[in-house]
């Protein structure tokens, strides 16, 4: 019989995590930005990149894991790059045990700083779910204010790969992308799988909900719900090489997939609410 799932406070990298286990499975959840730090499925493998010269001081977002853009999805506005919250820290949420899922739920509110910045009252949630065949995160925004507003954001999650000219991302042929390392021209992916030489950049809209990682013969099923688009990202040698948060070689072992709304803002009513999720299986 398999033991409860179950979910312990811990220090990781220095700073305050919680780790869930289920089954023979496992992740790190870190307070600052909310961000998922390590998934490693029953089978051992670590399945998230995080970089070796990652910062934890908050100073900056931790370069890897899955970190939560919101309320602006990279450059596209007046916020500060990927919006406002990776680098604050979450309160934590009471959880319910729940069947075989480990959960940790951390929540965040608009305060002065915030205001400063985005004149709108919110509360934003992360909601990680592991259980022995997966994980999910799900971002849920609430609309506390009088006023509609509109956000766009991602999860940013970084997969770590064994060689990045032996990983690919399957399932946006015939996808529309805005091509950002490439002056932002609108293409159409015309390969069955995205594979990776140089720095690649870019926002498919509208995708499928399911996509596939290759990484050699190892495999992950991506899902996502309510986030309309898909962001690939790797920085290639030149953009890496100026990351000061990132070895050199770095960007050979990872792979950004990433749920994310960026073409069209999403708007919430006053008093209403926006879920989106990304959900990771091995295949
Ligand atoms: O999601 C892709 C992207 O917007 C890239 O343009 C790249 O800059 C990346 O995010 C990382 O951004 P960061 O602010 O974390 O360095």
């Amino acid at each position: 019989m398999t033991s409860p799932p179950t979910v312990e406070p811990v220090l990781h990298r220095g700073i305050a995590c919680f780790k869930l286990r289920a089954g023979g499975a496992s992740a790190v959840v870190a307070r600052l930005g909310a961000q998922v730090l390590s998934w490693v499925p029953a089978d051992g493998r670590e399945r998230l990149f995080v970089s070796e010269r990652a910062r934890f001081d908050g100073s900056v977002a931790i370069r890897g894991g899955i970190p939560v853009c919101f309320p602006q999805f990279s450059g596209l506005g007046a916020l500060p790059k990927h919006g406002l919250v990776r680098t604050r820290v979450w309160n934590v949420l009471p959880q319910e045990p729940s069947g075989a899922t480990a959960r940790v739920g951390l929540e965040i509110r608009d305060d002065a700083d915030s205001r400063g910045h985005w004149p709108h009252s919110f509360v934003a949630r992360i909601d990680v779910g592991l259980r022995e065949d997966g994980l999910e995160v799900a971002l849920t925004v609430r609309n506390t204010g009088a006023a509609p507003f509109a956000f766009t954001g991602a999860l940013h999650t970084y997969f770590a790969v064994e060689d990045i000219a032996a990983a690919s991302v399957r399932g946006l042929a015939g996808c529309e992308y805005r091509d950002a390392a490439g002056g932002n021209a609108i293409c159409t992916e015309s390969a069955p799988a995205v594979r990776f030489d140089g720095e690649v950049d870019r926002v498919y809209h509208d995708t499928p909900r399911r996509l596939a990682l290759q990484d050699g013969p190892h495999a992950l099923e991506i899902g996502a719900q309510g986030f309309p688009d898909t962001v690939v990202w790797n920085p290639g040698a030149i953009l890496c090489a100026g990351l000061p948060d990132m070895e050199p070689r770095g960007y050979r072992r990872l792979i950004c997939v990433e749920a994310a709304a960026a073409r069209r803002q999403i708007g919430v009513a006053a008093g209403e609410c926006w879920r989106g999720s990304q959900s990771l299986a091995v295949a």
